[in-house]
């Protein structure tokens, strides 16, 4: 059965894939497996609907079967369990390919996501400037620890995997991204994950969707 996700029918990233949705676009395109998508309108994410499927009234989820699943690190979990390409076979090495998927979500993300309330939710208030400076730092602190321990390595961990796409797909958001031009080891990685076919697959995958959208409205 072909696994069906949501997404968001505009784009609020101007197409760049930044929504959570577009990792499990690339890790579907790693492991060459079909999906279906679902457009969804901001309305729609918090209808009955949609909330009995993510609590949270967020995309993505991913339906297959009986299966309904939300959170795109867990769907990524789900997908990399069962199809070849994105966790190695060895058991230790499966289990530290885990913890760098964790890694970018728990504690890399959450300190991108922090810049990103502070700039759109908290902009108005007049503790904002001097607050700014802090999650900054807290931002480049955490990517010089990920630059260190990356060094000159290829990828985190031995061959590419599920950490790194979700590692390289946080680095991407422009929180991080600004910063990269004083890691350059960072920077480099971030190409090399932007490069691979799947990855470009992936990418031209959702910029079309919004190409159509502007076309047939
Ligand atoms: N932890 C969840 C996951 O990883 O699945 C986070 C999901 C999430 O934040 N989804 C957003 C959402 O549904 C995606 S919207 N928000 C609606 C809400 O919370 O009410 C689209 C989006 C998010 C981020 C960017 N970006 O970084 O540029 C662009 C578009």
């Amino acid at each position: 059965m072909t696994p069906t996700i949501t997404a968001v029918e505009s784009s609020p990233d101007g197409g760049r894939g930044l929504a959570p949705v577009f990792p499990v676009r690339w890790a579907f395109e790693e492991v060459g497996l079909p999906y279906d998508v679902r457009l969804l309108s901001f309305v729609e994410m918090k209808q009955p609907a949609h909330l009995a499927l993510q609590p949270f009234g967020q995309i993505p989820t991913y339906e297959e079967g009986d299966l309904a699943l939300f959170e795109s690190g867990a769907i990524i979990l789900h997908i990399a369990e069962r199809h070849a390409g994105l966790l190695p076979d060895d058991a230790n090495a499966r289990a530290r390919a885990i913890a760098w998927m964790f890694a970018a979500k728990s504690t890399v993300e959450p300190v991108i996501v922090e810049n990103e309330v502070a700039k759109f939710m908290e902009g108005d208030k007049h503790w904002n400037a001097e607050r700014q400076p802090l999650i900054t730092e807290r931002i480049r602190g955490r990517l010089k620890q990920l630059s260190e321990r990356l060094s000159d390595r290829e990828w985190l961990d031995g061959g590419f995997s599920a950490g790194d796409l979700l590692m390289i797909n946080v680095l991407r958001r422009p929180s991080a991204s600004n910063l990269l031009g004083e890691f350059p080891n960072l920077a480099a990685y971030v190409a090399r994950g932007e490069g691979r076919p799947a990855f470009k697959k992936a990418f031209a995958d959702q910029l079309a969707v919004f190409a159509n959208r502007a076309v047939a409205t």
